[in-house]
């Protein structure tokens, strides 16, 4: 069956960027390239910088893309995108150059990483390497077997369903290369230090190990449905505290998420 590709080509403009290193957290990080562009570089939106056309800052995980890596809006949202069912709607990662889209991680990460992937033409390889831009000693090396293709509409996209994948490694990673068919494959959700993927719809509270005050305080903004001025006034008390985010409020600092029927 022939597959159109996943994304329209574009004429890129391509800027790199020197950042300082930050310390890498060692926990769970996702990437879900929300807030890029149609066809942006992914750059430095995660390394405390923005992408290649000033999308950002995302949310500083200590992470740059090579310079191929591209976010792709899906066509149902107004980009260029030819998918259905990502995780987290409506932004992922490809490539159009080259032979993989390089995630980099200087300050390094262990155990493992996930992501989810659309490739329903041909199948794709993830390499895990234990030093910058693919270089090193090569910790894992990973087939990605074809995805099926028309999947559930959301309403279009030929690249539909996206498949969780788990990885496991032994050592520090400091590199992936996410790879596959230039054009033909797609990744969203990319998680790190967890092996096993993480369903957007299973993170609670209780799973970001919150406790005590702060396990409370997590379920007053993301779980108890509060809105407007209570949910502003949770919201108020958990930065001043904690100076950071609850998981329902960190993308783009919107709102929490509507409560999905079962
Ligand atoms: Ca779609
Ligand atoms: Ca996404």
């Amino acid at each position: 069956m022939k597959v159109a590709s996943l994304g329209r080509t574009a004429a890129l403009s391509v800027m790199f960027s020197a950042c300082a290193m930050p310390a890498f957290a060692q926990s769970t990080t996702t990437l879900t390239f929300e807030g890029l562009g149609n066809q942006e570089t992914v750059n430095q939106f995660y390394n405390g910088g923005t992408g290649g056309n000033g999308s950002g800052p995302g949310t500083n995980y200590g992470v740059s893309f090579s310079a191929n890596a591209l976010a792709l809006i899906d066509s149902d949202a107004g980009g260029g995108g030819n998918f259905g069912g990502e995780p987290s709607p409506d932004t992922i990662l490809f490539f159009q150059s080259g032979a993989a889209a390089t995630l980099n991680v200087p300050a390094g990460f262990t155990t493992g990483f996930s992501f989810y992937y659309a490739s329903p033409v041909s199948a794709g390889t993830v390499i895990v390497y234990d030093g910058p831009n693919a270089t090193g000693n090569v910790l894992a090396t990973i087939s990605l077997p074809t995805t099926p293709n028309n999947g559930a509409p959301d309403p279009t996209g030929s690249y539909s369903p996206f498949l969780p994948y788990g990885v496991s490694f032994s050592g520090t990673a400091r590199s992936v290369d996410f790879g596959g068919s230039a054009g033909n494959i797609g990744f969203d959700n990319i998680t790190l230090g967890a092996s096993s993927p993480v369903d957007p719809g299973d993170i609670t509270c209780a799973s970001e190990g919150y406790t005590g005050t702060k396990l409370t305080w997590c379920k007053n903004i993301c779980e108890k449905g509060y809105t407007g001025a209570t949910l502003d006034t949770w919201i108020h008390r958990w930065i001043n505290r904690y100076r950071d985010l609850p998981y329902c409020a960190v993308e783009g600092e919107e709102g929490p998420p509507q409560e999905q029927p079962k």
